[in-house]
């Protein structure tokens, strides 16, 4: 069956700026040196189960892309179904897609799955007449039994993850878990990835090309101001599918820089496959260059060793505050942030250069509190830092407990992307806004940071690279 994969059209600069025209392309440059611009790893995956199942499939990622280009691509593949992976602020740009696809497609089957899909479930339905399907969770599964029925022309309702117009959502919801082993699944569809047209985000930035991959499905951390693996316990790639995964970017791509994007990964979660991972990256002889989120502190320093031996140049730590109570809110545990410093102070010591992640806005927190959270930040011995309004996923504790309150407007299409929408209820929206400009301006006007960062030859020499980068996706 010809399936057809997309994302809705979308840029940082208007998720930024819905209300201001498109830019030309020029901006690409401007629009990706903030976030960086990845493909979409979910379609990949679900592309290559449906390769694997026999099915003919093509993606479209809507990055810079507008609705009348996707729209025609879509007229000229005529697929029997159209999947799209989207957003919560996306999800007025999506419907907006729907309809244009409808009208011009009026047998195709449109599907929709991904965050917003698990947050609005069967709302999605009464927003969007044109949308026939909802598939919720792990999508693959899903997603393959809607094919079969399709294909045999079957009744769509009642398909475990699928809320249809003719299934209730209480029957769909039942499981949203559909992947029982990771090592089951084939590889992420690769082939199907620009990766001349993406750039990552500096932070990850190295030799190019570059890939973002995954260790694991679902989550053990039940953070606070996270809805994604709500009810999804984690699933570990094993090391040899990793390391196979790994082989396959370098030998068919030419990566030569990864990072490995889930926040809690094989590195917090499993130190034991953490150090088979580090000898068999080794021992793969490649070259290759890595960088990893690290959101677990408690990591011994021979595995930092071997990390940094197997090609690991930089960690990304979720530090996310400088006051405890407020830390172990967020985190849902309790991990002193003075051993926080200290490894922080062994992971420069191997060698690994150090990202710290801030997040400001945390529900109770007070701008002192925050001020303390940029000193604590200017002290500890990161190499940089970046400061956030909480990212807020809709559906999330914390944001649920803001919504209480009446501190997040109820409609949906004023959430932006950037956390914008919610009032904190320790400080002002005004405060807010200060903070995360006083926190940059206080961490990088540092002059013992300029010594470091900006005059020491290899950082100009990878500054240097990154904006070549850009230039040339633009
Ligand atoms: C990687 C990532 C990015 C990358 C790549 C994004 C991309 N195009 O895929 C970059 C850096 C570019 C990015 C940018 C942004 N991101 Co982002 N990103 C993520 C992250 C960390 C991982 C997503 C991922 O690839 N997961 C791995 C794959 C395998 O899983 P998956 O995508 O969930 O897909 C599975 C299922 O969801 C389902 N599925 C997904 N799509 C579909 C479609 C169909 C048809 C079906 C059937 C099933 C299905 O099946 C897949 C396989 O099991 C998530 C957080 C998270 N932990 O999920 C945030 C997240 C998705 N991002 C988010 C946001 C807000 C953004 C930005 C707006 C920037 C920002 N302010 O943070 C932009 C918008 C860009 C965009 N259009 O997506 C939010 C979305 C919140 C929401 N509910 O709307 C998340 C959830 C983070 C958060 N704050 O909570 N992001």
């Amino acid at each position: 069956m010809n399936i057809l994969l997309l994302t809705p059209p979308w840029s940082y600069f208007e998720l930024r700026h819905p209300k201001l025209k498109r830019p030309s392309s020029l901006y690409v440059s401007a629009d990706v040196s903030g976030q960086g611009a990845l493909p979409p790893q979910g379609l990949l995956q679900l592309a290559s189960v449906l390769r694997e199942a026999g099915h003919e499939v093509s993606l479209l990622d809507g990055y810079f892309k507008d609705i009348a280009l996707i729209k025609e691509c879509a007229i000229v593949k005529r697929p029997r179904i159209i999947g799209i992976s989207t957003i919560t602020c996306l999800w007025k740009k999506t419907k907006a897609l729907l309809r244009e696809l409808r009208s011009s497609l009026p047998n195709s089957l449109l599907v929709i799955g991904g965050p917003h899909a698990n947050f609005a479930k069967g709302n999605c339905l009464n927003e969007s007449p044109e949308l026939d399907a909802v598939v919720l969770g792990e999508g693959g599964r899903p997603l393959l039994e809607l094919t079969k029925r399709v294909d045999y022309k079957l009744d769509i309702n009642g398909i475990q993850g699928v809320i249809s117009r003719g299934s209730s959502e209480e029957d769909s919801c039942a499981c949203l878990r559909s992947i029982d082993n990771m090592d089951n699944i084939p590889l992420p569809a690769y082939d199907m990835a620009d990766f001349g047209f993406y750039v990552p985000n500096l932070s990850f930035f190295d030799k190019m090309p570059f890939m973002h991959i995954f260790t694991s499905t679902g989550c053990a951390k039940r953070c606070g101001f996270c809805a994604i693996y709500d009810k999804n316990p984690i699933r570990m790639k094993s090391v040899s599918y990793l390391t196979k995964e790994i082989e396959y970017l370098i030998d068919s791509f030419g990566v030569r820089t990864i990072n490995f994007y889930d926040d809690y990964n094989i590195f917090s979660h499993s130190p034991e496959q953490a150090y088979l991972l580090c000898e068999a990256l080794r021992n793969l002889k490649k070259g290759i260059r890595w960088s990893a989120y690290m959101v677990n502190f408690d990591i011994e320093r021979n595995l930092l060793t071997e990390m940094k031996r197997s090609g690991c140049f930089r960690l990304n730590c979720a530090v996310e505050s400088g006051v405890q109570e407020n830390r172990n809110r967020i985190r849902g545990e309790y991990f002193p942030l003075e051993k926080i410093r200290k490894k922080i102070r062994e992971m420069r010591n191997v060698g690994i250069s150090t990202v710290g992640r801030f997040q400001f806005g945390i529900p109770g927190e007070t701008f002192r509190e925050a001020l303390q959270t940029i000193d604590f930040a200017c002290s500890l011995p990161l190499d940089y830092a970046y400061f956030v309004k909480i990212l807020l996923s809709p559906g999330s504790a914390m944001f649920n407990s803001y919504l209480e309150m009446g501190r997040i407007n109820p409609d949906t299409e004023t959430w932006s992307a950037y956390s914008d929408f919610f009032n904190p209820d320790g400080m002002t929206r005004r405060e807010l806004a200060l903070i995360i400009k006083r926190a940059y301006l206080k961490f990088y006007q540092r002059p013992s940071w300029w010594m470091k960062n900006i005059i020491a030859p290899r950082e100009r020499c990878l500054y240097g690279g990154y904006l070549k980068r850009i230039k040339k996706a633009s």
